[in-house]
């Protein structure tokens, strides 16, 4: 992909047409276009979770995550100014709702050029227990299997105290926002928090992991005006 130094990426697909030029370490603009087939701009969308457009950012190692909020300009035009922290390559997901469609989400993966970090190696975490930001929490599931819907229950205590956070602010109108994708990025999976209205020391959600196999789950949530995200891996059998 050395031939697209200095030149914007451009993707096409039936519904999503991203435009980035992808350079490590500097502000970057990605321009999502959202099309139907015959290429006419998708013009309205419902907002979901607060926003019109969800847009997840991850490297391939899946040790890069970010959740950013493009502006809509009109048209079915969204842009957003955002980084990538090194080269390499990345999966750009769109997550939206066509007014009057179904949820949908779209991606696609692209390199940013230079000499790309060594991947670092995606391992099921030993312990789903996890220090963030001065939060120690502690991820359980009712019972880790695939293909069936499971409950995840995100404990969120202060990690010096010992002492349940019972102080969440909503995040994107919810306790917290939930992101799984599977260890190739190539599955994308919708998590539904149970108690919306919650505000700690659980952050309950449902998702169904679609088949065995390692996955990367990040949770998103809100305390004192700072989203904190706690990230975790987890092998479904
Ligand atoms: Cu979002």
């Amino acid at each position: 992909m050395v031939q697209m130094q200095n030149k914007a990426a451009t993707f096409k697909q039936s519904l999503l047409y991203l435009l980035i030029k992808p350079q490590p370490n500097q502000d970057t603009t990605v321009t999502i276009q959202i099309q139907d087939k015959n290429g006419k701009a998708i013009e309205k969308f419902d907002t979901v979770h607060e926003k019109q457009l969800h847009l997840i950012v991850v490297s391939k190692d899946l040790s890069f995550f970010n959740h950013i909020h493009p502006d809509y300009k009109g048209k079915g035009q969204f842009t957003v100014t955002t980084q990538f922290p090194a080269a390499g390559d990345y999966k750009v997901i769109a997550d939206f709702t066509p007014s009057g469609m179904t949820a949908m989400n779209k991606s696609q993966w692209f390199t940013a050029l230079g000499s790309a970090p060594a991947a670092k190696p995606i391992e099921p975490d030993a312990s789903l227990t996890k220090v963030v930001d001065g939060k120690e929490v502690t991820l359980s599931f009712g019972h880790l299997m695939a293909n069936m819907e499971l409950n995840l229950n995100f404990n969120i205590k202060d990690a010096q105290t010992k002492q349940p956070v019972t102080d969440l602010q909503p995040y994107l109108g919810a306790v917290g926002h939930v992101v799984i994708l599977s260890q190739d990025a190539e599955n994308y999976l919708h998590v539904h928090p149970t108690e919306e209205r919650a505000k700690g020391p659980d952050a309950k959600f449902m998702t169904t992991f679609p088949q065995s196999g390692v996955y990367k789950i990040w949770g998103q949530f809100q305390q004192n005006g700072k989203v904190f995200t706690v990230p975790f891996t987890v092998k479904v059998p």
